[in-house]
């Protein structure tokens, strides 16, 4: 008997240069898996010049695998990248295990773990967007029954195509039903920002796991749950907090980015990730104790650029400094000039954190500018955004001296006087 809460897990390294890359992603392949209440009973990486186009990875090497670990009879086989639909049909029919991807284990997790309203709404759109191109796979075997051929249009037409297109309309219909109501959510969050505006927005991101939300609790007080797994939290959360002198501002916990987020995915969430794409600083969160951790700063840089999010002002806070190789650190701090090393969990070093948070958002300077009489709306923003000191009008144009805040310094950055 097949055990379907068994998988062996399988990749492709395109480039003998990579082969530790895959190594790693193999590794968190299972650790999704395990996330997912999958148990992994073996690993396999086949170096090949370009992927197969019927099943991936060569089918001797698949068959050579399933052989290696038939004694425990595993049901599954979760390939580390995303499959067509049909090179996963030619590898269940060929084998008669289920294939499943990186994709479809991410997205069970999701299912899983989704708790509020926006969250289960946003794993709905991309597991129906995602089941979409791969109804074949379901209903392929109705016309092998039939032995018909497929294809072919009106009365010869295969039972399993009419079932498709039926499925297909069925599955359209609910993708606008569940965006309709995403809509709602976005709009909703819309007019909660505008009514924020004057108050900063700041929100944690980073790599699932880093320690978001235990930071998110130490600051706050929400009590948002943290746990050792990959993708605890969906949803956001946000609570406001006050800084030095009176000042607010408003932070946010959200879902965290993994290596190769699916696109489909990514734009499902955009109800969520719109706390991100608002706000005035993200704080990047990362797991120093991982040694790759340099690594995982790249992806979710990736994740950001994906969503437009990558020229908002950003912190870099290495978190988990009570495992971590403090010397390996330090070095990484002195070519990062924004960064801060910390420990969430024992709390170390939060209130130099909130410092620097608070410097970062509000720090000003001093600066002389030269804004000539073409351009009044300039002037009239500075009147609006910093503190006039001094005005001299001269012939090439009016010479202010004025104190900007950081964030606003881009819109005066022509004028500036050395
Ligand atoms: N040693 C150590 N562990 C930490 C620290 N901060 C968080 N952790 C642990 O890291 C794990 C993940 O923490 P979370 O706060 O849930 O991480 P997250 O970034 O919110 O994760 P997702 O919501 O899954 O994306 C938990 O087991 C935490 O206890 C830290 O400073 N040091
Ligand atoms: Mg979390």
């Amino acid at each position: 008997m097949l055990d379907m809460n068994k998988a062996i897990l399988v990749g492709v390294c395109l480039r003998p240069s990579e082969y530790d890359k895959k190594i790693t992603s193999l590794d968190e392949l299972a650790r999704l898996a395990d996330t997912a209440g999958v148990e992994v009973v073996g690993k396999f990486i086949q170096k090949r010049q370009k992927p197969d186009k019927t099943y991936y990875i060569g089918k001797g090497f698949l068959a050579e695998a399933i052989n290696e670990t038939k004694e425990e009879n595993p049901g599954l086989i979760i390939f580390d990248n995303e499959l067509s639909p049909s090179q996963g049909r030619n590898t269940e029919k060929e084998f008669e295990l289920d294939a499943i991807d990186r994709t479809e284990v991410i997205l069970k997790i999701f299912h899983d773990h989704a708790r509020t309203k926006e969250s289960k709404l946003q794993v709905q759109l991309a597991e129906l967007q995602y089941q979409l191109p791969r109804l074949k796979r379901l209903w392929g075997h109705l016309d092998k029954e039939k032995g018909q051929a497929a294809g072919s249009s009106g009365a010869s037409r295969g039972m399993g195509e009419k079932q498709i297109e039926i499925d297909k309309r069925l599955i359209r219909r609910e993708i606008a039903k569940v965006k309709a109501e995403l809509k709602k959510v976005f709009l909703h969050k819309e007019m909660q920002n505008k009514q924020r505006e004057n108050v900063k927005k700041v929100c944690l991101v980073g790599y699932t796991n880093a320690g978001k939300s235990t930071l998110f609790n130490r600051l706050t007080d929400a009590g948002v749950m943290v746990e050792d797994k990959l993708f605890a939290t969906l949803s956001t959360t946000s609570r406001k907090l006050s800084l030095s002198k009176g000042r607010n501002m408003i932070l946010s916990d959200t879902v965290g980015f993994i290596s190769d987020l699916p696109h489909h995915l990514v734009a499902s969430f955009r109800a969520t990730l719109k706390d991100v794409v608002d706000a005035d600083l993200l704080l990047h969160i990362v797991d120093s104790a991982d040694e790759l951790f340099p690594s995982y700063i790249d992806e979710v840089q990736k994740v950001l650029a994906q969503i437009k999010a990558e020229n908002i002002p950003q912190m870099l806070i290495l978190n988990k400094l009570d495992e971590a190789d403090r010397t390996k650190l330090k070095f990484y701090m002195k070519a990062h000039d924004d960064s801060i090393s910390i420990s969430a969990k024992k709390g170390e070093n939060i209130e130099e954190l909130l410092q620097k948070i608070d410097a970062k958002l509000h720090s000003a300077d001093k600066y002389v500018l030269l804004i000539p009489h073409t351009e009044q709306k300039a002037v009239n923003l500075l009147h609006k955004l910093g503190q006039i000191e001094e005005t001299e009008y001269l012939e090439e144009g009016v010479q202010i001296t004025a104190v900007i805040n950081q964030e606003d310094l881009h819109e005066f950055e022509r004028f500036l006087q050395k």
